[in-house]
């Protein structure tokens, strides 16, 4: 049985936490993983304040264990939803796309542990300052929208520069990644694009099938004329996307308005062609439909014999 001390701050059995995946974590996956003993996340993302509850309260008929709601801080209903969580007494919320100082005081007063996803060691600070339960240092190995360094480096460096647990992410989804993982300090992992193809995942079918047979170099990052990038699938639209944004001819409005609308296209509608497939780089690797509660058991255990083997390499 792996120990850590996340599990015992969040009274969850598995030291595993499922990505709050724009348009993708909602109740049924979040509530799955949940009740496979990992900490399942929903994605706010773009809803606003009544829409978030309404899958919040889906999320508490389904399961009895601790959930936690990621809040997506470039939402233009980040501050309507910032209450709706300690309304709903949402024992964990995880933040991602922005600093969240301005919430910190109201969570942390309200008895939520905040946890922050940091792409530097300077933002891991500022938030261990303004309260933050812990961390989650995720890479640029990562889908969605990322940072600019990678798990390998920025992991062991947030760990070093913070005194509270450390969950990595990116470019993690077997029970290898893990291990790595907590040899370089962590004392947890957050998965999304392995959570992605689990049976209880309402994506699109057709994205799960693209993330099924993606290879290593399937993924490409866009946006970064915009000041976000976002690790994607290639296909179509992420092709488009990438050569428009070196053509000086097209406005950044008109980038913009290139995008808006291609995650909903993707996720809900199954188009692969001009929808936005967010995916990590690990996708490579993932190869099998499976539940979340065989996803992390299979997860920790390899991880376990693994931690367990490790003496090999010591004479
Ligand atoms: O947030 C994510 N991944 C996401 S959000 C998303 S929706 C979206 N769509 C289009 C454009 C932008 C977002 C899709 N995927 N991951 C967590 C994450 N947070 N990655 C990087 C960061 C981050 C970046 C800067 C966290 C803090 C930060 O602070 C900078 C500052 O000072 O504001």
């Amino acid at each position: 049985m792996l120990d850590s001390p996340i599990c015992k701050i969040l009274g969850i059995k598995y030291p595993v936490f499922q990505g709050g995946m724009a348009w993708v974590a909602n109740a049924s996956l979040a509530s799955a993983v949940s009740e496979a003993g990992g900490l399942g996340i929903i994605a706010a993302m773009n809803s606003n304040g009544e829409q978030l509850r309404e899958e919040i309260r889906k999320c508490k008929k389904l399961t009895d264990k601790p959930f936690g709601v990621n809040i997506m801080l470039m939402s233009p209903f980040a501050s309507e939803v910032a209450k709706v969580v300690a309304e709903e007494k949402i024992p964990v919320v995880t933040t991602g796309a922005g600093n969240p100082s301005v919430y910190m005081k109201d969570w942390t007063d309200a008895g939520i542990k905040v946890i922050p996803v940091v792409p530097s060691t300077a933002i891991a600070k500022m938030v261990e300052k303004r309260g933050a339960a812990a961390v989650i240092a995720e890479g640029g190995e990562s889908g969605g929208h990322i940072g600019e360094i990678h798990t390998m480096a920025l992991v062991p460096q947030v760990v070093d520069a913070v005194n509270i647990p450390v969950i990595a992410a990116g470019g993690i989804a077997d029970g290898r990644g893990m291990a790595a993982a907590f040899m370089l300090g962590a004392c947890g992992v957050q998965m999304g694009t392995r959570f992605l193809v689990a049976d209880e995942c309402t994506v699109h079918d057709n994205f799960k099938e693209k993330v099924l047979n993606a290879k290593d170099i399937d993924t490409i990052v866009t946006g970064k004329r915009l000041g976000h990038p976002c690790r994607s699938l290639k296909n179509k639209f992420s092709k488009e996307f990438f050569s428009k944004e070196y053509d000086m001819t097209v406005s950044n409005e008109e980038l913009e308005k290139f995008g808006t609308g291609a995650l909903r296209r993707a996720v809900v509608e199954g188009d692969i062609d001009t929808g936005s497939l967010l995916c990590g780089e690990i996708a490579g690797l993932v190869k099998e439909r499976m539940s979340c509660k065989d996803i992390i058991t299979s997860v920790t255990d390899e991880c376990e014999k693994l931690l367990r083997g490790g003496a090999k390499w010591v004479k």
